[in-house]
């Protein structure tokens, strides 16, 4: 993204000559309004630019929240929101999948501890960079995110055991299964440790 100069959209063009030079007209005969441009030279000149430097200041600052905005995606700091927070605001990236009755007999195989996994998804159009996040089990069980890019709109899956990772595919590395069939919360934290999304399921969560 590309941030321009002083002049976004050109709001501060000078005013155009015609309209600080226009004679005082006398109004036309049976006409009791006055029109724009008549207010604009009454006013006077000064009124005029201060008003397009107000305008212009106004775009700037949209224009610097924007880029903000893009910048922190995925840091996820919602902020408590007017109404008491009843409605949450759908995190910009979100656990979108788990599989944590592995296919099978869970007999800690390579194979059956991968079948284990979690996806994540970037909701947002932009890329996330998921380095220092984590991925937590009920239990404490910790995963920390290396430096991997999650583009806009794409899903990670998150296995539990050992394999090389992917742009599709993470791997905990981990020789035993982490998210227990029955019953588990995965809490996915943002690089600051703030809480980004949960899923929780069997009984205890119902
Ligand atoms: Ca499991
Ligand atoms: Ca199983
Ligand atoms: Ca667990």
């Amino acid at each position: 993204m590309s941030v321009s100069g002083n002049d976004p959209g050109g709001a501060l063009q000078p005013v155009p000559a015609g309209v600080e030079s226009l004679p005082p007209r006398p109004h036309p005969e049976g006409s009791g309004t006055r029109t724009a441009a008549h207010l604009v030279s009454a006013g006077g000149d000064l009124f005029l630019r201060e008003h397009h430097m107000i305008a212009a200041s106004s775009i700037r600052r949209i224009a610097a929240t924007v880029l903000a905005a893009g910048a922190v995606v995925g840091a996820v700091a919602v902020p408590a929101s007017a109404d008491g927070g009843r409605h949450h605001q759908r995190p910009q990236v979100e656990i979108s999948r788990v599989q944590a009755d592995s296919p099978g007999r869970d007999d800690r195989s390579i194979r059956s501890v991968n079948g284990e996994w979690v996806e994540i998804t970037n909701t947002t159009r932009h890329a996330v960079n998921l380095k220092g996040w984590t991925l937590r089990d009920e239990d404490g069980n910790r995963y920390r995110f290396k430096d991997v890019r999650l583009g806009g709109r794409d899903t990670i899956r998150i296995h539990t055991g050992h394999g090389r990772d992917t742009r599709t595919d993470l791997f905990q590395d981990r020789n035993d299964h982490v998210w227990d069939n029955r019953s588990d919360t995965a809490t996915l934290r943002n690089d600051r440790g703030r809480v980004v999304d949960t899923e929780s399921w069997g009984r205890r969560h119902r």
